[in-house]
């Protein structure tokens, strides 16, 4: 009887047991994979987009700021103008990878061919360094001497690393230029016996500006080394390339005579410089004799 209560008792113990061991190691595990687990990484994401960059403060103008917006040819050469801008991209200077720029006269669009006449290309100015979310741009034109005088247009393009692109714009007047280039600096008329007719001397004139221009001639006197004066007027020129009878030429003024039928045009891309030849003559009078010397002054005016 004690054993049959004892294999009664123990029917129901064992399961017992084994439930309460059950229900403890499952506890146990929980509490264990809660500890081990005391971090996690998670992964955060957001495409930050594309804002287009700007060009501010286009600034265009030889390397003299003073006055503004005003370039001056050089006579017969090159003019250095810049085309200069802070661009600005809310990405960081960092997206700003190209500028480039064009100046044109009022008569071209920004698309036109180059012309030393009218329209200039830069397709790679130079960057600054930049910090931020700025960065400048400088991007050089040599002007020729015969640009169009009158106001031009810069027109520069930026692009940022996504292609998106912006264009600013400024405006500056080309200054008229008026210069002239001679072929001699020396008007020699050689060995000559009183009365005598010189052979005529010629003298090239060049429009080295961007305007059509007039002569303007005058001269002194030629005092001799020996005896006596050669008076100014004893010189005479032509200044339409034609024509040596000294008779017909004009005699030299000791004041300023503009030759208004000059009319010497400008230089084009097609024409090459312009020129014309002058000739010039002289009959030293009576009661003269020795080196004569005496001075010519050729300017000239727009015209
Ligand atoms: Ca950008
Ligand atoms: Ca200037
Ligand atoms: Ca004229």
């Amino acid at each position: 009887m004690r054993l049959k209560q004892a294999i009664q008792a123990l029917a129901v113990l064992v399961p017992l047991a084994f439930l309460l061991y059950f229900w403890t190691a499952s506890l146990l595990l929980f509490a264990g994979s809660a500890s081990a687990v005391s971090s996690w990484n998670v992964n955060a994401t957001v495409n930050v987009t594309n804002v287009q960059p700007t060009v501010n403060n286009v600034l265009l103008d030889d390397n003299i700021s003073s006055p503004s917006d005003q370039i001056d040819l050089v006579a017969g050469g090159f003019q250095l103008a810049y085309c200069n801008a802070t661009i600005n991209d809310t990405n960081g200077y960092q997206d700003i990878i190209n500028a480039s720029a064009v100046i044109y006269y009022s008569t071209a669009t920004p698309t036109s061919a180059d012309n030393n006449e009218t329209h200039y290309t830069n397709s790679s100015c130079t960057l600054a360094a930049g910090s931020g979310l700025s960065r400048g741009a400088s991007c050089a034109f040599n002007m020729r001497y015969y640009a169009t005088n009158g106001t031009w247009t810069c027109n520069m393009t930026v692009l940022d690393s996504d292609n998106a692109n912006v264009t600013g714009t400024d405006t500056a007047v080309v200054n008229l230029l008026v210069a002239l280039n001679i072929s001699t600096s020396i008007l020699n008329y050689g060995n000559l016996a009183p009365l005598a007719e010189s052979s005529a001397i010629p003298e090239t004139i060049t429009n080295h500006g961007n305007g059509q221009i007039d002569m303007v001639l005058n001269g002194t006197s030629m005092p001799c080394s020996s005896v006596g004066t050669i008076d100014v007027s004893a010189q005479h020129y032509n200044v339409t390339g034609t024509g040596t009878t000294y008779t017909t030429m004009t005699p030299l003024s000791s004041s300023p005579v503009t030759e208004t039928a000059f009319n010497l045009a400008k230089r084009t891309d097609a024409s090459g410089d312009t020129t014309r030849l002058t000739n010039w003559k002289i009959v030293a009078p009576v009661g003269t004799k020795g080196i004569c010397t005496g001075n010519v002054t050729m300017a000239v005016v727009t015209g």
